[in-house]
């Protein structure tokens, strides 16, 4: 068994699993991904012995268990990357920090309405709340990567967790056809463009997923 131990869930719909394991991959760190299925009648019990929260997902390191996306994101990066998960300038990540919080507690529309779906590929409506949402993913998006960009093409010039953190709306954004300026288009370009995150959504979409299929023609 290995030291770093990744719980995750179905890769097709689990965005918050994304985006430690996008962390893990993208910095090259060695583990194992544990797979348990979602939403099936045995998924409490699978996740029992392995995430305190029974969701996903967690990250059990030697005796360690972290669970929650962020936490374990700030564990990795601090356990296992000597800091390099952050940008190395105290001002660029205190921004980071800022819009990955922000991520992680707000959003509440598009969480809801526009879920990540690797294999989706739909239009779908745009409510004002969504509007109003993307509108603020896209200023998120065009500001860091003109106020902290410079030197790479991610939202703090080299590859962050704040890329983790907003891939998996770069690919809902993507299935259901979000209109966005085209800096930001740009940036979510970039991050569909990752090697990594193209695994990940290669993988979603070869998943079968028992009692979790959606349908998405009646969205359209
Ligand atoms: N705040 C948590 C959210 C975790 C979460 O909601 N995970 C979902 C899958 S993406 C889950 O485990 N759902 C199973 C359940 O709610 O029973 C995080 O950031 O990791």
């Amino acid at each position: 068994m290995s030291s770093t131990r990744l719980v995750i869930g179905n890769k097709n719909i689990s965005s918050w699993s994304m985006r430690p394991w996008l962390l893990l991959k993208h910095f090259g760190v060695p583990f194992e991904e544990v797979n348990v299925a979602l939403y099936q009648r045995n998924t409490a019990e699978k996740l029992g012995p392995l995430s305190p929260s029974l969701k996903v997902p967690a990250l059990i390191h030697h005796e360690t268990t972290v669970w929650d996306s962020i936490a374990i994101c700030e564990y990795v990066s601090e356990a296992l990357l000597d800091g390099k998960g952050w940008p190395a300038s105290p001002r660029k990540r205190a921004t980071a920090r800022s819009v990955c919080a922000e991520i992680h507690a707000e959003f509440p529309h598009l969480k809801k309405d526009w879920p990540m779906n690797c294999k989706a590929t739909v239009k779908l409506f745009v409510s004002e709340s969504i509007a109003e949402e993307i509108a603020r993913v896209d200023a998120i998006w065009s500001c860091c990567r003109r106020k902290h960009g410079l030197g790479g093409e991610y939202l703090f010039g080299r590859f962050s967790i704040a890329d983790c953190m907003y891939a998996p709306m770069a690919i809902a954004f993507k299935s259901y056809g979000a209109v966005l300026s085209a800096e930001a288009q740009r940036y979510a370009d970039t991050l569909l463009a990752h090697p990594s995150v193209q695994d990940w959504i290669r993988q979603g979409q070869a998943e079968d997923e028992p009692g979790l299929a959606l349908d998405f023609a009646s969205n359209m």
